[in-house]
């Protein structure tokens, strides 16, 4: 039974917090030079929200575990207890616009997180092994730009991949109680996946036997195949290098220069090539092996032999070889303008 209100927000199953911003949030407070250290402080993360802010008292709120379990139930935010705490330092990323999945916005911060693990969760329900793909709806509603009104925020993760990665429904952000932009009082954080995925003001987990027909996971966060009528949902993050130093429009030096940034995947990067010359030469930079689903930091000494403009390049090879395109894509090389003089 689909019908047109079922695909475009499927069905309100709660009632209609209020919402304290009732349009999309957007704040960047950071751009790619501030992101010196290896965990972001929070003042520095970003927030993204489609549809608005609800305002949810922890007392009020409760998380329904419905669908493919045999032992559906709906937890107390003080039930969240039952199970072992488990913390996560993982990058959070923004795909970016979905409207314009091609554009790189570079909206990344590497942030901890606690909680509890999705799979505990889910196994406490007796989830079924028929169960391919799990539902997170969130408690916000309305409209993004021209979308039809949504009664929820929803989207899906296969279920192998919960099985097999820490996704927790979190409660803390870097050791603190989550804000209410970002989630308060609970949210998925679904480490490797670009951050649309993790469900904020999280209501409700369906475990299912197919994909959610709905806008945020079917219509948008979709990319399409080229050459063909498929399309990939934005669920892994693909290879993607920032650099931080020098910053952009910087005067340099002639002298030795370290370019740093960061690199990051779903998987391991093994590898960042750095360019001086706008991408026509490519040296590899030293890079810091992974110590979980964070970025790595990457390194490369520079001697400019002349004075003049620069145009600085990174790409980054993940474990199974995917790389960095230089153009038209959301994790499309980074580039930074510099000058060296004498
Ligand atoms: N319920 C809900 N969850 C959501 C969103 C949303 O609009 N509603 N936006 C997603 C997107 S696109 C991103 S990038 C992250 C941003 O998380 P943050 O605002 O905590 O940084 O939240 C995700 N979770
Ligand atoms: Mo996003």
């Amino acid at each position: 039974m689909t019908g047109d209100n079922e695909r475009e927000g499927l069905r309100r199953v709660t009632p209609k917090p209020e919402l304290a911003v009732q349009e999309p949030v957007l704040e960047f407070p950071l751009s790619p030079e501030t992101n010196t250290d290896f965990m972001t402080p929070s003042e520095k993360l970003f927030v993204l929200a489609h549809l608005g802010v609800p305002r949810i008292r922890s007392d009020a709120w409760s998380l329904d575990i419905v669908g493919l379990v045999g032992s559906p139930r709906s937890l107390r935010y003080g039930d969240l207890a039952q199970f072992t705490p488990k913390t996560v330092a993982t990058t959070l990323q923004c795909a970016g616009n979905p409207l314009e999945p091609t554009r790189a916005m570079r909206l990344i911060a590497n942030v901890e997180w606690r909680g509890v693990l999705l799979r505990d969760i889910l196994e406490q329900a007796q989830v079924a092994r028929s169960c391919r793909y799990i539902w997170g709806f969130g408690l916000d509603y309305g409209t993004f730009f021209s979308s039809p009104h949504q009664e929820h925020y929803v989207k899906d993760l296969p279920m192998e991949y919960v099985a097999t990665h820490d996704v927790i429904v979190a409660t803390h952000l870097n050791g603190e109680l989550l804000s209410p932009k970002h989630g308060f009082p609970a949210r998925i954080v679904a480490p490797g996946y670009y951050g649309t995925n993790s469900v904020k003001w999280l209501c409700r987990i369906e475990a299912a036997d197919r994909r959610a027909n709905a806008y945020f996971t079917k219509e948008l966060y979709n990319d399409r195949i080229p050459g063909s009528d498929a399309a990939k949902p934005v669920w892994e993050i693909e290879p993607e290098s920032l650099i931080v130093s020098p910053g952009k429009g910087r005067e340099l030096k002639a002298s030795a220069i370290v370019i740093s940034g960061w690199a990051w995947s779903t998987s391991d990067i093994t590898s960042v090539e750095l360019s001086t010359d706008g991408g026509k030469t490519w040296a590899a930079a030293e890079v810091e092996p992974r110590k979980g689903p964070t970025w790595q930091r990457f390194r490369h000494r520079w001697i400019p032999n002349r004075a003049g403009q620069y145009a600085l390049l990174s790409r980054a090879t993940d474990r199974i070889g995917r790389s960095q395109p230089l153009d038209g894509a959301r994790n499309s090389v980074h580039r930074v303008d510099v000058s060296v003089v004498d």
